[in-house]
C-alpha cells in the first residue's frame, strides 16, 4: 500500500516513494510511502496560511474536544501503534507501547491546557488606564522531527502547536514515517478544519528547504542533530521567523563512592543501552569516583552479559537493533576511534547474527577513558558509553560540565550535601539525582543549555513562550 501525504485536506501521492524497513528484519517491508516535492510543500504552506483565519473562529470548547478525541484515540490505540513505532525504529515493544501512551497523555495534557490559556488584567500606572496582556497564536508552524521518538516528538510539538490556535506542517524523518502516517490519520478524524494540519513527507532539501524557506511559515521546532539545527537557524532568524532547536546531548552521569551501587547500574544500563542508546538523553559518560569506579565497572560488565540484543518485537529482547546501515556505520567508526585513542574496550561492540537479518550490535562500555577524547566529546547516537575515572566529587563535576553540550546531567548519591550542590551546579536543562538521565515527564519543561538547545523550552506550560505571541493592550474609558 502506499502511504499518502496528507495537504489541505485530502491524501497526495507525491513526486517519488519511499520503502519503510524494519531495522530487526530486512525483509519486512512495513510500506511505502509517498515524497512531497518542494511544490507541494508550498502547497501545504499555502493551506497552512489560508486554513489560519477559520482555525481562529473555532472555540476553545471545541479546539479542546478535538484534541482530546486525538489523544483518547492514540491511548486506545497503544498496543498497535506501538507495534508499528517498534518495528519501523527497533525500540523494545514495551518501549515502543510506552512511547505510544507518552503521546496520548500529551494530546490529554494539552487538551487541557486549551482551557488555560491564561493572561492578565492589571491596572495602568497611568490612573484610569486599563492594561491586559494575552497570547495570541504565532501563526504557520513547521515541525521538524527525528527518528528516535517516531510519535512522542511529533506529539509534543504538535499538541502544543494546535492547542495554541497555530497551522502545523508536519515533516516526519525519513526513516520512520509509520507512526507519522498513523499520527496523521487519527488526527484527520478529530474534526480540524482543512489545512489547519498537513503532513509532508519528504527530504530535507526538498521538503525541509521549503518550509525554512518559506516567508509564509511564521516558526519552526526542530529535533535532531547539531549539524543540521544549526544550519536552518540562521534562515529563519534572519527573516524574522521564530526557531526552536532539541539538538544532541553527551549527557554525564556521575555515580560517587556512596552511591547505592545497584542504583547507579540500573541508572547506568537503562540510560546508555536503553533504547539501543539512540536518545539525546541518553547517559554516554559515566563518570565514577577513585573508590567505587572498579566494583561499578565489575557490576556493569556483569549486567551487560545478561542483556538480550534481538528482534524489537520480540519478548525478552532487551535491546533492539540499531535505526539503519547509516548510524550503525557511525557506531563502528567510534568503537574503532576509542580503541585508537587508547579506551579500553571493556565490553561489547560487536555485530550480532540473529534469527532475522537486522543491524544488531551489543552494548559497548570503554574504560580508561579521558574527558579529551573525542569518544567523550562528540555524541554517538548508539549503545556505547565510556566510563571517566575521577578522584573525588569536585572533580566529578567539572569533567560532568566540561562538555559543549548541556541537556541532561544525573548524579548517584546517598549524600544530601552532594545532590544539592549537584542539582545547583550542573549546567544542564535537566538534573537528574538517583534516577536514569533518560525519560521525562510530559507536564514539566524540556530541554538543555550551551550547544544542546535554542530557544523557549518544550512541553508542560512552558510550550506556550514558543507557540503563541505577546500582546499588551491599553484601554483609555
Ligand atoms: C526522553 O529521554 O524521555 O531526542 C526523551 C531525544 C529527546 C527526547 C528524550 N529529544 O532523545
Amino acid at each position: 500500500m502506499l502511504y499518502k501525504n496528507f495537504i489541505n485536506g485530502e491524501w497526495l501521492a507525491g513526486d517519488g516513494e519511499k520503502p519503510n524497513i524494519n531495522p530487526s528484519d530486512h525483509a519486512d517491508l512495513i510500506g511505502v510511502y509517498a515524497q512531497a516535492d518542494r511544490r507541494q510543500a508550498a502547497a501545504a504552506v499555502a493551506a497552512a496560511r489560508a486554513a489560519f483565519e477559520p482555525w481562529q473562529a473555532v472555540g476553545i470548547q471545541e479546539r479542546h474536544d478535538i484534541l482530546d478525541r486525538i489523544g483518547s484515540e492514540i491511548l486506545a490505540r497503544r498496543e498497535e501503534l506501538g507495534r508499528l513505532l517498534s518495528r519501523e525504529e527497533g525500540k523494545t515493544l514495551p518501549e515502543g507501547i510506552g512511547e505510544v501512551a507518552r503521546a496520548g497523555m500529551v494530546f490529554k495534557y494539552f487538551a487541557g491546557e486549551v482551557l488555560r490559556p491564561g493572561g492578565e488584567h492589571l491596572p495602568s500606572v497611568r490612573p484610569g488606564v486599563d492594561v491586559e496582556v494575552s497570547r495570541e497564536p504565532v501563526g504557520v508552524v513547521a515541525v521538524i522531527a527525528p527518528w528516535n521518538f517516531p510519535i512522542a516528538i511529533p506529539a509534543w510539538k504538535i499538541a502544543p502547536a494546535l492547542a495554541c490556535g497555530n497551522c502545523v506542517l508536519f515533516k516526519p524523518a525519513g526513516l520512520v514515517p509509520g507512526s507519522a502516517w498513523a499520527l496523521t490519520e487519527i488526527i484527520t478524524r478529530s474534526g480540524l478544519p482543512a489545512g489547519v494540519f498537513n503532513l509532508v513527507m519528504g527530504s530535507g532539501a526538498e521538503v525541509g528547504a521549503a518550509l525554512i524557506e518559506s516567508p509564509q511559515v511564521d516558526a519552526l521546532t526542530f529535533t535532531g542533530s547539531n549539524a543540521v539545527g544549526r544550519s536552518l537557524a540562521p534562515q529563519m532568524v534572519a527573516r524574522g521567523a521564530r526557531v526552536q532547536l532539541e539538538m544532541g546531548g553527551k549527557n554525564p552521569l556521575v555515580v560517587l563512592d556512596d552511591a547505592d551501587l545497584d542504583v547507579a547500574v540500573h541508572c547506568a544500563i537503562q540510560g546508555a543501552f536503553y533504547s539501543t542508546g539512540q536518545r539525546c538523553t541518553a547517559s554516554s559518560r559515566l563518570i565514577a569516583t577513585d573508590g567505587i569506579h572498579d566494583r561499578f565497572v565489575q557490576e556493569m560488565v556483569e549486567k551487560m552479559q545478561t542483556l538480550r540484543v534481538d528482534d524489537a518485537l520480540k519478548e525478552g529482547t532487551d535491546i533492539g537493533p540499531v535505526v539503519d546501515q547509516a548510524q550503525l556505520d557511525q557506531d563502528l567508526a567510534y568503537l574503532r576511534l576509542g580503541r585508537d585513542e587508547g579506551a579500553r574496550l571493556a565490553y561489547g561492540g560487536e555485530l550480532l547474527s540473529r534469527d532475522k537479518e537486522g543491524f544488531y550490535l551489543s552494548p559497548a562500555l570503554f574504560t580508561d577513558t579521558d574527558n579529551s577524547m573525542r569518544i567523550n566529546r562528540e555524541e554517538i547516537f548508539g549503545p556505547i558509553a565510556t566510563v571517566i575515572r575521577v578522584k573525588d566529587y569536585e572533580a566529578a563535576l567539572a569533567v560532568a560540565n566540561d562538555t559543549e553540550f548541556g541537556l541532561t546531567s544525573g548524579i548517584v548519591t546517598t549524600s544530601l550535601k552532594h545532590a544539592s550542590d549537584f542539582k545547583k551546579r550542573a549546567q544542564a536543562g535537566l538534573v537528574m539525582i538517583n534516577l536514569p538521565t533518560a525519560g521525562v515527564d510530559y507536564h514539566v519543561p524540556f530541554g538543555g543549555r550551551k550547544g544542546s538547545s535554542f530557544g523557549p523550552r518544550e512541553q508542560g506550560s512552558y510550550a506556550r513562550e514558543f507557540f503563541t505571541i505577546v500582546k499588551t493592550a491599553y484601554t483609555a474609558p
